[in-house]
């Protein structure tokens, strides 16, 4: 039978535990990211200079994966290490979070299983690059990424520079209305599209202020709205990439999953390797540039919110 969730399979770190004891401001970050989403070593390295920028906005940070049969959140740079380096490490979402912390195995938690663990710690924001949403031709794939449902029912704030043009990112926008998850977008009026600033598709709620941000979140939480927020802030122009190149690359990446016959958990990590060979790493420095730009809004943010006075905790999953 579904109890209320056990904290025992928690195991945070010392600072972390210490952070969200005194009640200070905690950033959350996934570890897909670092263990599929970029190459050794640059991914170790933008993990701790993610890290670096959330401490020196006044947040700390606490990087989640699955190790030794326990959920740690806040990583030591040895843990960093084996979930960087090449090697086996699962990528864990929601359907896999039971088997390998049961099996002991080392996992890399995505958006979705990096929300249920970050509620489970008390967490109420999370720092990502961006979000899984609707593959292209999900009519006959059904490929809707965890990531989206997870949103729907798990109340954590999602800073992300958008999603990537290898989703249909009209349909994912439509999904999360559907379920009710609020689109906010810092900066400008339309939802980020990562490698390039501007998806062509407005977001619900334009809120640059981080106060302005945190009232948003509070507010629908103190309602009883249980469910995530995703606020959307676009990559820093000097890395932005110009739109058409990353279109015609994404075509031949997707084309190349499509003759590989690529499936199921692998799809996401095989376009983001082919994109990164296709602009010959040019992505990649995209990336990094945005993910730390992400984690000085996350911070903001995670700060504003332990500031305002009206505090109830986020409401429990509702199903
Ligand atoms: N988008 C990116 N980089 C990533 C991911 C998404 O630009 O590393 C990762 C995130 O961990 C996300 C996951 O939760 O991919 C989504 O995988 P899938 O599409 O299989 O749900
Ligand atoms: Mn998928």
């Amino acid at each position: 039978m579904y109890a209320s969730p056990s904290k025992a399979w928690l195991a945070p770190s010392e600072p972390v535990a210490a952070a969200l004891a005194a009640g200070r401001p905690v950033v959350a970050l996934e570890s897909t990211i670092i263990a599929h989403g970029m190459p050794y070593p640059q991914n170790v390295q933008t993990a701790r200079e993610v890290e670096a920028v959330i401490r020196a906005n006044g947040a700390e940070p606490a990087t989640i994966a699955v190790i030794g049969g326990k959920i740690r959140v806040g990583l030591s740079d040895g843990e960093l290490q084996l979930l960087g380096r090449p090697g086996p490490v699962h990528k864990v979402s929601r359907r896999d979070l039971p088997a390998v912390l049961a099996s002991g195995e080392t996992g890399a938690t995505t958006v979705a299983g990096t929300m249920i663990c970050a509620a489970l710690a008390g967490i109420e924001v999370f720092v990502t690059g961006g979000i899984g949403g609707v593959h292209r031709g999900a009519a006959e794939t059904f490929d809707i990424s965890a990531d989206l449902q997870e949103l729907a029912r798990t109340s954590v704030v999602v800073v992300c520079a958008g999603a990537k043009s290898i989703l249909d990112i009209g349909l994912t926008l439509e999904y999360l209305e559907t379920h009710g998850v609020p689109v906010l977008s810092c900066g400008q009026d339309n939802f980020a599209a990562f490698h390039t600033r501007d998806s062509g598709f407005r977001a619900d709620y334009r809120l640059d202020d981080p106060q302005q941000q945190a009232r948003f979140v509070r507010t629908k939480w103190d309602l009883g709205l249980a469910g995530g927020v995703v606020l959307s802030t676009p990559v820093p122009e000097a890395a932005a990439m110009p739109r058409d190149e990353i279109d015609a690359i994404t075509q031949q990446a997707l084309a190349d999953a499509k003759a590989q016959g690529v499936a199921g958990k692998a799809v996401t990590p095989f376009l983001l390797a082919r994109i990164r060979d296709l602009t010959g790493g040019r992505s990649l420095a995209a990336n990094i540039a945005l993910v730390k730009h992400n984690a000085a809004v996350g911070a903001r943010l995670a700060v504003a919110l332990r500031r305002l006075t009206s505090h109830t905790s986020p409401p429990p999953p509702s199903c």
